[in-house]
Formats: C-alpha cells, sequence, structure tokens
C-alpha cells in the first residue's frame, strides 16, 4: 500500500554551488528562493503562514474546505492525486477526504524533496484512509519532474501554495509545458496562484510586524553559511519586501547595512556588497485571471474552472491539455 521512490541527487550540491556562485557573481546580485528551505527555514515558513498579514495559506485553505468536491467534479474525479511539493499534506486532505465521499479514491503521490516528511505523511494517510494507495516520490520536482510515475487512471496534479509564482515567466512557461505533457486528455492540474491586490496588504503580507519573514529571508545567508562554508553576517542585511505594480509581483531583497566582504569557503570566492546594495532572494508573483487565463494558453493548457476565498483575494484554478 506505501511504496515510496528515493530518487537521491549525487549533483544536488554541485548544482547549489554553481547557483549560487553565479547568483553571487551577477549584477544585481541575485539567490534562488529554493535555499530558504532548511529545517530551520521550513519552520520559519510554517510561521509565516500563521502570521495575521499573511493570507495566502488560510485563503487557500478556505478554497479547498468549501469547494474540494466542486473541483473534484469539474477534475472527472479522478482516482489519482499526485501533489507536487506535499510536504505534510496538510491541506491535501480536504481533496482527499472529498475524493473519497465521491468514491473516486483510489492513489496519492506525493512528490517531496524530504524524504523523511514523505513517509511519515504515507504512513498517516494509510491510516486515515484505509484501502488508499501511498506513490511517494522523493526528488527535487523541478530536476525530476519526468520521475512521476505514468498511469491510465485519472489524474490530478496539484501544485498549492502559490509556489508558481517564485518562478520568472520563462521558467514558468517551461515548467507548465513539462506539466502539460504529463497530463493526458482527461487529467487535470489543480494550481494555486496569490492574486493581484492592492500594494500595502501585498507588502504588510511580506514585511510582517514580527519580523518572521525578516529572519525566514536572512536565513538564506546561514544556509550559505553552513553548505558553503561562508561567513554572512546575517545582521549586516536588512530585509526589503516591494510590490512591482508593473511585473505585478512582489520583490524580496536582502539590502547591504555597511561596504562588506564575504567569504565562499567551498566556492573559493571572495564577493564585496557596498552600502545599500541590494542583492534579490525571491520574487513572488501575483496574478489575475486573464494572466493566468494566458500563461495556460502559452504552455499548450486552458483554464477550465476558477475558484477564489471569499475575499477574492487567492485562487485555485482547474487546467487541461487545450484541445
Ligand atoms: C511559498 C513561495 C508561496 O511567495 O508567498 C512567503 C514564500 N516568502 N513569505 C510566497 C514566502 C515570503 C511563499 N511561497
Amino acid at each position: 500500500m506505501i511504496a515510496i521512490d528515493v530518487h537521491l541527487d549525487a549533483d544536488a550540491a554541485a548544482r547549489m554551488a554553481r547557483d549560487v556562485r553565479a547568483g553571487l557573481c551577477d549584477y544585481p546580485k541575485e539567490l534562488a528562493p529554493k535555499y530558504f528551505y532548511d529545517d530551520r527555514g521550513s519552520l520559519l515558513f510554517e510561521q509565516i503562514t500563521e502570521l495575521p498579514e499573511y493570507y495566502p495559506t488560510r485563503a487557500e485553505r478556505q478554497i479547498l474546505d468549501r469547494h474540494s468536491a466542486e473541483i473534484l467534479d469539474v477534475a472527472g474525479r479522478p482516482s489519482t492525486l499526485i501533489e507536487l511539493g506535499s510536504g505534510s499534506a496538510a491541506k491535501t486532505r480536504h481533496l482527499l477526504s472529498a475524493m473519497r465521499d465521491l468514491g473516486c479514491l483510489d492513489t496519492y503521490v506525493p512528490v517531496d524533496i524530504s524524504e523523511e516528511i514523505t513517509h511519515r505523511t504515507a504512513a498517516e494517510l494509510v491510516d486515515e484512509y484505509p484501502g488508499l494507495d501511498v506513490h511517494g516520490v522523493v526528488c527535487d520536482f523541478e530536476q525530476h519532474l519526468e520521475r512521476i510515475p505514468h498511469g491510465t487512471d485519472r489524474r490530478m496534479i496539484a501544485f498549492l501554495g502559490g509556489t508558481i509564482g517564485n518562478l520568472y515567466p520563462r521558467q514558468r512557461q517551461a515548467f507548465l509545458e513539462r506539466i502539460a505533457a504529463l497530463l493526458g486528455p482527461h487529467d487535470h492540474l489543480l494550481l494555486g496562484t496569490d492574486l493581484v491586490k492592492d500594494r500595502d496588504r501585498l507588502e504588510a503580507a511580506y514585511d510582517d510586524s514580527a519580523g518572521v519573514t525578516a529572519e525566514f529571508n536572512k536565513n538564506v545567508l546561514a544556509v550559505l553559511n553552513d553548505q558553503l562554508d561562508a561567513d554572512f553576517d546575517l545582521d549586516g542585511f536588512e530585509h526589503v519586501a516591494r510590490y512591482d505594480d508593473e511585473a505585478e509581483r512582489m520583490d524580496i531583497r536582502l539590502r547591504a547595512l555597511a561596504d562588506q566582504e564575504v567569504r565562499i569557503d567551498e566556492l573559493d570566492l571572495e564577493v564585496s556588497f557596498s552600502e545599500g546594495e541590494e542583492m534579490r532572494t525571491e520574487i513572488s508573483t501575483k496574478f489575475t485571471r486573464e494572466r493566468l487565463q494566458s500563461v495556460y494558453a502559452g504552455a499548450g493548457l486552458e483554464l477550465r474552472a476558477w475558484f477564489t476565498d471569499a475575499a477574492g483575494d487567492y485562487a485555485l484554478s482547474l487546467a487541461a491539455p487545450a484541445g
């Protein structure tokens, strides 16, 4: 009932080294948001989801709570749910329960980078859903999307949380094209996206009064200190979160408080920051229905249904191969 494939990636460390070197040698400097998430970073993100200012997690939960059955109906009552970045599958239970109640639940495929969490979640879920098959895939899904098991059953791929917003338009299109290639004519993608709204609420959501997001942002420097033997001084930087209303995305950076030199031993690299210099650590794109529709079209997908929370802050949409 439980099978877990582990695609341990010998290249991950080398890829990170290459990536970080390129980002620090670029101008302006930039780091990829996936490096936020070591154990401490994941914990800090959990705390972010509970902040009064950070609405997306609550909004998404509300949509799943209210509309799971409808979502599954539009998706043709799939028997397999594949979830990218499943983690502890907290929100997923709404979908699994609705599948069980509709009588279509057969297989859950959690895809996550953490082997430990995937094992634990799988064990919990087969307990909670008698008869459920869990076929976990431990991998970096950006690298190994194609390792997801194929099948002839009807499937829905869920990519929740708004993480698609971290990708630049070209990366996003490439990623959605790869998902489209995995979908059969009756399969669906369920995608979570944060929506465009006024600047004040967006900037507050990414610069909370308790300072948790600032800590989360600076934690990426601690990750580099740990994993690449760097000597970043976390107190030498401050958190910056600005809404770019032209690009319709949050632009999250670390700003150097003074001139400083940083040594990254593992890369045999020294980089200097000048006072006030900003290094981007994340973008978080905000969407409108129209924008998402054209993003889908660009990847060979078609918007089939659109669900928002009561306040209209966040959307879950269903897409299927165009044609
Ligand atoms: C996990 C990528 C969806 O963009 O809102 C939260 C990450 N960064 N606060 C987001 C995040 C700062 C989050 N995602």
